[in-house]
């Protein structure tokens, strides 16, 4: 892990979309802790004319526009200008983020965000950045709301942000299983019992029913993790698994 505070300068024609979520929660205390140095800037500081024009209709034809090159480069160029940085563009058609990638990321000392909007973002631009991520095949207006998932995802893997809780739940995502059903107070609910054995007091039949719980579920709703999964043979032999 790099020494905190990570620094991350975002690039976006909506600085102002970061507001909320970078005050709130545990983004909000990651920032105010000085663990992670969030800075934003808005892309059409680095245009020219007067109307501060970052868009364009595209070569070819086609509807939409296109987000100029000019602004990028030269937004790129200041901020690079100040020091290294891994330089990541958030786009649809990117490598699709998940938390290995985000504990890649929360070992680099600065990173730059780049928000696109509009249909997309001149291709020239591609070439100056080191990797396109994307947070998932659904279509986002643009690239703030997936810069914010990458940003959350990385402040609460910074050392001090969360406590010891935390990396257990790290743990089980990282063997690749979804988490096992939780329950809290009160025991029955409007007829609904919380199972007998969470009351029991024996943590080795506990143990056993959530890591039960957790590969059922997985099996049920995303199998396709159960490839990657850190099971045993016995329990691959017993879920029918290669
Ligand atoms: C993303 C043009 O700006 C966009 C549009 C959609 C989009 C992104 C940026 S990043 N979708 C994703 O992470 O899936």
């Amino acid at each position: 892990m790099s020494e905190p505070p990570v620094r991350c300068d975002v690039v976006t024609i909506f600085p102002e979309f970061f507001d909320s979520p970078l005050q709130t929660g545990l983004l909000g205390k990651a920032v105010e802790r000085g663990l992670l140095d969030v800075r934003r800037h808005d892309l059409r500081d680095w245009t020219h004319d007067r109307h501060r024009t970052v868009d364009d209709s595209p070569f070819g034809g086609g509807a939409g526009m296109v987000m100029r090159p000019e602004a990028w480069f030269e937004a790129l160029d200041d901020l690079l200008e100040e020091g290294p940085a891994r330089v990541v563009l958030l786009a649809p058609d990117g490598r699709r983020f998940d938390q290995r990638t985000a504990a890649r990321l929360a070992l680099e000392p600065r990173l730059v965000l780049c928000c696109g909007r509009y249909e997309g973002i001149d291709e020239r631009v591609r070439g100056r950045v080191d990797e396109v991520l994307s947070i998932g095949d659904f279509v986002l207006a643009g690239g703030e709301t997936a810069a914010l998932a990458v940003l959350d995802a990385i402040a609460r893997l910074l050392p001090g942000v969360m406590g010891n809780a935390s990396s257990a739940a790290d743990e089980s995502f990282a063997a690749g299983l979804l988490e096992y059903p939780q329950y809290t107070r009160p025991a029955v609910y409007r007829d609904l019992e919380v199972p007998e054995v969470l009351r029991s007091g024996n943590h080795g039949a506990i143990a056993r029913w959530r890591r039960e719980q957790a590969i059922e579920r997985t099996l049920e709703v995303r199998p396709d993790l159960l490839d990657e999964a850190d099971l045993t043979e016995e329990e691959r032999a017993r879920h029918g698994l290669a």
